[in-house]
């Protein structure tokens, strides 16, 4: 081969195949003998009809096309088990990528080398909807990677996918069938196409710039859209991803949108409209892949070839995406305008009497409605932590993450010390959530599984500022905080790779109303650690469990600790904090004299404490106005 395909990609606009159902459906194909009694599985066809198979690759050869892709769109183990073969994934993979190879090859030349795009479709079966698990179509994707890559695709491409978390899955498969024959997605890119709807979004719901953000920490060459609606339908999401997306834009549309003539479905685009359409895609967005999908032919392909074949890549210019997390709707960003970001506290089994009792008697839609009243009272993203001992946390964590991503529009905060509990959320979540939390207390071990999942599902994390040290594991002094701080951050992005706008540093509130003199001093070392680590890494998060130092103060007293506590650390440098979203009062409706007493509280002065205004007074004056 004169040169790799990711080489080829940087090169020269690529052009791929058009629709091979279409083409297949034209001929005509017996059920019994060609299809073995499986009705419209055209995947199978690669081991009884190699010679149709090798004549549709031949005729997109003919006209142009720089890559083709495998016939298994179908070929995933559990799509195939719809027809009983799932026990030959392996091999009618492997038939396919073959047969495509030595097509591909027959026509390559030093100039002009043809590839292989290992096809993967979605299958029948959404993730998101709990129709299939994450084990079974991870276990799926794999086989089937395997096959493809067996037989000689230069490259993986999972297409028309409609649910991001079985982009997740998928990838992961891929990535660890790679990993298995030592092989980097540099050598065998991984390539991710997208459908949206005519509504707009994934068929599950999700926008293309949330599709950008949960798949923007995997190692993948591409990302683009196919199926689903013509190319000007297309436009504004691939203007989106034109603008924000910095790897290889894919565009791969129907020739239109279908319209039924005289009980036929016919899609309207002819060869010349396709390639206007594609053409301003390639100058306005930078996109630097185009083929065909359903209703779209060799003639077709022609035309793209004739008019772009040679041409470079246009570089457009970027803006980068804001740090964010997602829904599985929608993208939040990780830095609010004039706010924190605020993560609601209430889901939690430990920290709320209410979610227990929900939890203890499995009241699940009264769980759902519990973080749709947070998200009301301006909650930027939810907690959910399930720890409860005597109960099954990872079971417990699973029921609700699936009912929560399909029915909350916020990111999830997936809060657990279990990584089983963490990933058990991730398996259900298409968005991309934060975890919290990693850190070092149990050494690097653990820290590095919470980093791994992390990278494995895309997810942003929290890391607590707690090392190894048994004395004094929790930092309490601005120094320790700053130097845990420091320590994780470099372990995570030097080692893991992620970055660090996704990392959330939690510097560890503690009460100050234990009555205890040091946890006295424990507010303003927390707010001395805030700033030091905001100054040094002005693009991490910094964020905390507020509602932590005032542990069983009253009401009314808290709510007024609380908020002065929060101002104070947002002026040092907080950008989030998990909190009880209604309880927060602005300080124009705190009292100016429980605003200083808190703030006396808060630095422990010790002087006028003693004189008076320590927590009894805070109590005793807030409790008279409750
Ligand atoms: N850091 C990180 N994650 C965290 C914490 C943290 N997760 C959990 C916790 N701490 C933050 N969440 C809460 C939730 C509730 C309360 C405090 C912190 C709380 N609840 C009241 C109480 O217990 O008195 C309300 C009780 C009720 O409604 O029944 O104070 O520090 N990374």
């Amino acid at each position: 081969m004169a040169h790799s395909l990711r080489q080829a990609l940087a090169q020269r606009i690529l052009i791929l195949d058009g629709a091979m159902g279409t083409q297949i459906y034209a001929r005509d194909l017996s059920v019994e003998q060609d299809y073995c009694g499986c009705e419209n599985c055209t995947d199978i066809l690669v081991k009884t009809r190699p010679d149709v198979i090798a004549d549709i690759h031949n005729a997109y050869l003919v006209a142009g096309a720089d890559c083709i892709e495998t016939d298994s769109f179908g070929g995933a183990a559990h799509t195939l088990g719809e027809f009983d073969l799932q026990d030959e994934c392996f091999e009618l993979n492997k038939m396919a990528a073959e047969i495509a190879r030595s097509a591909a090859d027959a026509h390559s030349t030093a100039d002009k080398p043809r590839f292989v795009l290992g096809s993967m479709g979605p299958g029948t079966k959404l993730i998101t909807l709990d129709q299939i698990s994450w084990d079974r179509l991870f276990e799926s994707y794999r086989k089937q990677a395997e096959g493809l890559i067996a037989g000689g695709a230069d490259a993986l491409l999972l297409e028309t996918c409609q649910d991001l978390l079985h982009i997740k899955c998928a990838l992961n498969a891929m990535i660890a069938v790679l990993d298995a024959k030592g092989k980097s997605p540099d050598e065998i890119p991984l390539m991710v196409s997208v459908t949206i709807e005519q509504t707009g979004t994934m068929l599950v719901g999700s926008s293309i710039e949330a599709a950008a953000h949960a798949l923007r920490q995997y190692p993948i060459t591409s990302l683009g859209l196919n199926c689903a609606t013509g190319p000007a339908e297309m436009a504004e999401h691939i203007r989106y991803l034109g603008k924000h997306w910095d790897r290889t834009l894919t565009v791969v549309p129907n020739a239109g949108l279908p319209e039924l003539i005289e009980g036929e479905t016919v899609y309207p685009l002819n060869p010349d409209e396709m390639v206007e359409a594609l053409d301003r895609f390639i100058q306005q967005d930078g996109v630097g892949v185009v083929g065909g999908c359903c209703g779209t032919s060799p003639a077709h392909i022609k035309a793209m070839h004739d008019a772009f074949a040679g041409r470079t890549p246009k570089a457009v210019t970027k803006s980068a995406m804001k740090p964010s997390s997602t829904s599985l709707y929608q993208p939040v960003e990780h830095r609010q305008d004039n706010s924190i970001l605020i993560v609601g506290e209430r889901c939690n089994a430990s920290g709320s009497r209410k979610f227990k009792q929900l939890l203890e008697s499995e009241d699940w839609d009264a769980i759902v409605a519990l973080a749709r009243e947070q998200v009301r009272d301006g909650s930027h993203v939810l907690d959910l932590n399930v720890d409860y001992a005597g109960r099954d946390n990872a079971a417990d964590m699973r029921e609700i993450v699936k009912r929560f991503v399909r029915q909350v529009d916020i990111p999830l905060m997936l809060d657990s010390t279990q990584i089983a509990t963490i990933e058990a959320g991730l398996q259900h979540s298409g968005g991309k959530c934060i975890i919290n939390s990693a850190n070092f207390e149990d050494g690097e071990e653990k820290f590095d599984a919470m980093c791994e999942l992390a990278c494995n599902f895309g997810a942003a994390l929290v890391i607590g500022t707690i090392d190894e040290d048994p004395q004094a594991a929790m930092a309490r002094t601005a120094d320790r905080k700053f130097a845990i701080a420091k320590r994780a951050i470099e372990r995570a992005t030097s080692v893991h790779g992620l970055s660090v706008s996704d990392l959330f540093i939690d510097p560890l509130v503690l009460p100050i109303s234990t009555g205890m003199d040091d946890d006295r001093r424990s507010a303003a070392a927390l707010i001395e650690g805030t700033r030091r680590i905001a100054e040094a890494f002005p693009e991490v998060q910094i964020t905390c469990g507020l509602s932590n130092v005032s542990f069983g103060l009253k009401s009314a007293a808290r709510q007024v600790l609380n908020s002065v506590f929060l101002d104070e650390l947002t002026g040092a440098g907080l950008t989030s904090a998990i909190v009880h979203a209604s309880k927060i009062l602005p300080l124009s409706k705190i009292d100016p004299e429980h605003h200083r007493v808190a703030l006396h509280l808060i630095y422990d002065n010790r002087e006028e404490s003693l004189g008076g205004i320590g927590l009894p007074a805070l109590e005793a004056s807030t409790g008279a106005i409750a």
